[in-house]
């Protein structure tokens, strides 16, 4: 038996070589028009999905009794302290962000001054007065260009608040404390590091550390472009502390918002691209990578998630059209409307029973055509004084109080 193996193998070595060549190249064969169909299939849903081509006319929902808070433009992340019922955002000017504004693209180091000076604003919930802050410590000349924003609570009366400010010389986090009470924000340092490029938002996990969102992996030129078209998941969550910093989470079709549950135990990570969240949680307590537990499809231009401390649930702001949304961006002097809703995404409570019901439940509770909310890209909620509220991105309404819906 042994012997007869080499004179059986030997002439059917060139013959069966030759056919699993033939096979091989079959299969080649198959795998690329199987990625072919199963990418253009993916490229096409998502790209219907990105500019919201063949949605019908946008009804407003749940919008009675909002009322748009005069005087701020462009307020595009808010967090709220919620034993003080102080809401921390960044507001900017929204013609201005047409002409410099990195992540959209713009890029104009000429622009205005106008477009280099964003506030930082202290909003009362419970008054509905609002306070600009001087940022001590921060010298004039240094553009301020934020985006995300996050805290830290040092204590129940000091905060460590991160923004992402876009200066002209790259992008970095400025660290800011605050104490409830005080008239003052203080600048206290500048983090700029080579793997935040494109960022986005930001998760506060102690005084110096957190997670950050990278929108692309490419700043501008021609594979910006590729990966901007094409939708391609090359942007990351980068874990940033003093001492280490490193990809946590990567593969992403345009990592944007993020948020987390309190104790960080969760974070959800929404991704533009395609119209998604990512629920994600870091591998253990010594080990900030993230691990993706769920990834939940929307069917909408997702932006920022925000955590509700109270049901645990998330809400979603984005874009129900986006391609009208864009068109505005390239016209100075008209503003931009940008259709948007909230959509809340909640634990399922059928997926513990049936078999196949999804995990999380989606439902839209705040929807507008854009004359109230406008390129909405936030909603936070205070249910101790009854409150959401809305900030929009790109809008001269930059920031909407409404009441909470009920199926909020
Ligand atoms: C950049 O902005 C300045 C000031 O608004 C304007 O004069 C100039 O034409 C802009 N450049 C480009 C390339 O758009
Ligand atoms: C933190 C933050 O605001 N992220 C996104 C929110 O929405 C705007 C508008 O689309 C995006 O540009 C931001 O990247």
């Amino acid at each position: 038996m042994s012997n007869k193996e080499p004179t059986r193998s030997a002439p059917a070595k060139p013959a069966a070589s030759t056919s699993t060549r033939k096979r091989n190249i079959l299969r080649g064969g198959l795998a690329v028009m199987a990625l072919t169909v199963a990418l253009s299939y993916d490229f096409v849903k998502n790209m219907v999905i990105d500019t919201g081509l063949l949605l019908g006319p946008v009804v407003p929902i749940n919008t009675e009794g909002c009322e748009v808070v005069r005087g701020l433009e462009a307020c595009e992340d808010i967090h709220i302290h919620r034993p003080s019922g102080l809401a921390f955002m960044t507001c900017g000017n929204a013609e201005m962000r047409k002409i410099w504004y990195p992540p959209i693209e713009r890029r104009n180091v000429s622009a205005p001054d106008q477009a280099f000076q964003d506030r930082f604003v202290i909003y009362d919930i419970a008054s509905g007065t609002y306070d600009v802050k001087d940022l001590v410590g921060l010298p004039a000349e240094f553009d301020r260009v934020f985006h995300g924003i996050d805290f830290y609570e040092r204590s129940s009366t000091e905060l460590t608040i991160f923004a992402i400010n876009h200066r002209r010389t790259g992008s970095v986090v400025e660290v800011l404390e605050y104490k409830l009470g005080d008239k003052f924000v203080y600048h206290k340092e500048t983090i700029k590091h080579d793997l935040i490029q494109t960022p986005n938002d930001i998760v506060a996990l102690g005084p110096r550390s957190f997670y950050i969102s990278n929108d692309h992996r490419y700043l501008s030129g021609a594979m910006r472009q590729i990966e901007k078209n094409l939708r391609r998941p090359w942007s990351n969550v980068i874990y940033y502390s003093p001492e280490n910093a490193f990809v946590a989470f990567d593969h992403v079709a345009s990592a944007n918002g993020i948020t987390a549950n309190q104790d960080r135990s969760l974070v959800f990570l929404s991704a533009c691209y395609g119209g998604a969240v990512h629920v994600l949680k870091p591998v253990s307590a010594l080990d900030a990578h993230l691990v993706e537990l769920d990834h939940v499809k929307l069917d909408f231009y997702t932006d920022n998630p925000s955590f509700d401390p109270t049901t645990g649930n998330v809400l979603i702001t984005g874009h129900v059209k986006p391609l009208i949304m864009v068109a505005g961006l390239h016209t100075l002097g008209v503003p931009f409307n940008g259709p948007s809703k909230v959509v809340k995404m909640s634990l399922n409570p059928l997926a513990k029973t049936s078999s196949g019901a999804p995990k999380y439940q989606l439902e839209t509770v705040v929807q507008d055509d854009g004359h109230l909310i406008s390129t909405g890209t936030v909603a936070a909620l205070d249910r101790e004084r009854g409150v959401m509220l809305i900030g929009t991105a790109f809008s001269d309404r930059g920031l909407v109080r409404c009441p909470i819906p009920k199926n909020a």
